[in-house]
């Protein structure tokens, strides 16, 4: 019986509603017509791809009033959204796919995790970001929801079906031991309290530089066990500015463009990557001419690197 061919599951969110800066929602357009899809393909890759369409209950629902749960904005939209990105991604895992969703606001993550652990409840998540994004409705400072998605994942306090029944659909799916972060850089007060009292293994940009990105790779891997599927959630602010600069809350002081490749080929030497997440690109910022183009680039390269470009 001849194997079927490996499949990438790619889904396409033109979304911006967890966060205030207009743009990143035509992030994942940019990397399609820059040619992501012929990418994956050279790679070897069947593409299942439904198109770069919006996604529909965004706009069952944005023209609907949404206000502000507690400080929490958007909350209703940013719950559509992600329900349907999780049913879309689950339905892609279920079929043995990798899946592959570009983003958007990394709020998107609610939707992509949930999808990915309902098919893989056994997997790790590796958290790659300036940012930890595991803020509660009632620690957050901004009330933006990409600032967010762990909390929900991981079901801390404030995020219950009792406490917002509009986030009822999310599973508290992730424990603390298997999540890792890479890259951490600027974190709220109310963050460092959750990563300290939950245990979560953190490798900030101190331990990068202390470490070296092998190390560090190698540490989030034992630290999560090394059988575990894996899903990646890559946000593009975790680079350096000067890497990738198109993106909505740049922090100085971030991973190489080395260090960030690294990261995405060590994944895909282990051959248990099952979903990847790239997130926060923001075509609509740029200081310079170019700076676009560039961070277009990284992410579809960040991608390859994933699916196994660099593999020998
Ligand atoms: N921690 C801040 C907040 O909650 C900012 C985090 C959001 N920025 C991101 N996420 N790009 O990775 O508002
Ligand atoms: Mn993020
Ligand atoms: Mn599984
Ligand atoms: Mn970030």
């Amino acid at each position: 019986l001849k194997a079927a061919q490996p499949t990438i599951g790619l889904v396409c969110a033109p979304f911006s509603g967890g966060q205030p800066r207009p743009g990143v929602e035509t992030g994942p357009l940019q990397l399609i017509e820059s040619g992501l899809v012929g990418d994956i393909e050279a790679l070897g890759w069947k593409v299942d791809f439904a198109g770069a369409d919006t996604l529909e209950s965004a706009s069952l629902v944005s023209d609907k009033p949404d206000p502000d749960i507690g400080v929490l904005k958007k909350p209703r939209l940013v719950s559509k959204v992600n329900q349907e990105v999780s049913e879309r991604v689950y339905k892609h895992s279920s079929n043995g796919q990798l899946t592959v969703t570009i983003g958007g606001d990394h709020s998107l993550a609610m939707g992509t995790v949930s999808g990915t652990f309902k098919q893989h409840p056994d997997a790790a998540l590796i958290w790659v970001d300036a940012h930890a994004d595991i803020n509660t409705p009632l620690t957050t400072p901004s009330g933006n929801l990409h600032g967010c998605p762990v909390s929900f994942l991981m079901g801390l306090p404030g995020t219950s079906k009792d406490e917002i029944p509009e986030y009822a659909w999310i599973e508290p799916v992730l424990k603390s031991e298997r999540l890792v972060y890479i890259g951490l850089r600027d974190i709220d007060a109310g963050e460092r309290k959750i990563l300290r009292e939950n245990n979560i293994k953190a490798f900030s940009m101190h331990h990068v530089d202390k470490y070296g990105i092998g190390k560090v790779v190698e540490m989030a891997l034992e630290h999560v066990g090394k059988d575990r599927p894996i899903h990646l959630s890559f946000d593009v602010d975790a680079l350096d500015p000067t890497v990738a600069p198109s993106t909505g809350t740049a922090v100085r002081g971030g991973l190489t463009f080395r260090e960030g490749h690294y990261i995405c080929e060590a994944l895909a030497e282990t051959g248990r990557l099952v979903s990847l997440d790239i997130m926060e690109i923001n075509p609509s910022i740029a200081a310079m001419e170019g700076d676009v183009q560039q961070t277009v680039d990284v992410g579809r390269s960040l991608i390859r690197c994933a699916l196994g470009e660099t593999l020998l």
